[in-house]
C-alpha cells in the first residue's frame, strides 16, 4: 500500500511555471535573446542553470561560465521580487483538502522541487509545515529526469520509493519518478507527459480513493 505522496512544486500545487516565464522573458528582453511561450515548454521542470543554457541558444554570442552565472542571479532576482505577491490564494483549487485528507490517512508527505525558491514559495503559500521533507534543490546533483531527488525524498521520509506516489506536470519530471520506481500521476495531457501510470487535468482532480487502496 502506498505510504508517501510526494509532489512537484511549480505547475502542481500552484501557478508559478508563469511566474518563472515572465523573469526569463524580461531577462531575455535586456539582453536580445528571442524567447516565447513555444520555447518556455522546454524550461518545464529544467533547474536555473540549464533554463539559461535552453535560452542562450539563440544568442548571437558565447556567454561564458562568469557571464552566464550573473545573468543566472538576475533572473533570480525578478523571480524572487514576484513572489513577493504569492500568498495562500495562489494554491491550485484542491491542495488543501488533498494534504488534509492523506494526512488523516497517514501518509506522508513530501516535496520534490528543483526550485531553490521553493522554501520560501511554501512559506509564502502557507503549506511549508505540512510536508514531512522537503527536498534541498541545492544538494541534488543529478537534475530530473534523473531519479535522485525523488529517491532522495523518500529515503528522508523513511519509506521505500515503490510506495510512494510521485506527482509532476513536466515530462522531465514523470521520468524521473519513474527511474526511482515511484508510481506517476502526470498533471496535463498524456501526449505531453509520456511514461506516466495516470494524467489528471489538475491536482484538484486527484482522488485519493483511486490511488491509495486501504
Ligand atoms: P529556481 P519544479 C522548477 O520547479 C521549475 O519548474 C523550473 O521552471 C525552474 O527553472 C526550476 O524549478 C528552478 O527554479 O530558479 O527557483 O531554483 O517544477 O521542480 O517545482
Ligand atoms: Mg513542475
Amino acid at each position: 500500500p502506498a505510504q508517501a505522496l510526494i509532489f512537484d512544486l511549480d505547475g502542481v500545487l500552484t501557478d508559478t511555471a508563469h511566474t518563472h516565464y515572465q523573469a526569463w522573458k524580461r531577462l531575455a528582453d535586456e539582453i536580445g535573446v528571442p524567447f516565447d511561450e513555444t520555447v518556455n515548454l522546454r524550461l518545464k521542470g529544467v533547474d536555473r542553470e540549464a533554463s539559461l543554457a535552453i535560452i542562450l541558444e539563440r544568442a548571437t554570442r558565447e556567454y561564458g561560465a562568469e557571464e552566464r552565472h550573473t545573468l543566472a542571479e538576475r533572473k533570480n532576482g525578478y523571480y524572487r521580487a514576484a513572489i513577493e505577491q504569492v500568498g495562500p490564494q495562489d494554491l491550485f483549487p484542491g491542495v488543501l483538502a488533498l494534504l488534509d485528507a492523506a494526512r488523516a490517512r497517514g501518509l506522508k508527505l513530501g516535496l520534490a522541487s528543483a526550485s531553490k525558491n521553493a522554501p520560501a514559495l511554501l512559506r509564502r503559500l502557507g503549506i511549508a509545515d505540512r510536508f514531512d521533507y522537503v527536498a534541498d534543490a541545492g544538494a541534488i546533483a543529478r537534475a530530473k529526469p534523473n531519479p535522485e531527488i525523488f529517491l532522495s525524498v523518500a529515503r528522508a521520509l523513511g519509506v521505500a520509493p515503490q510506495t510512494c506516489i510521485g506527482i509532476e506536470d513536466a515530462a522531465a519530471g514523470i521520468a524521473a519518478i519513474r527511474a526511482a520506481g515511484m508510481p506517476a500521476v502526470g498533471i496535463g495531457a498524456p501526449a505531453d507527459l509520456p511514461g506516466a501510470d495516470a494524467w489528471l487535468p489538475a491536482i484538484a482532480a486527484f482522488d485519493l480513493n483511486a490511488f491509495v487502496s486501504r
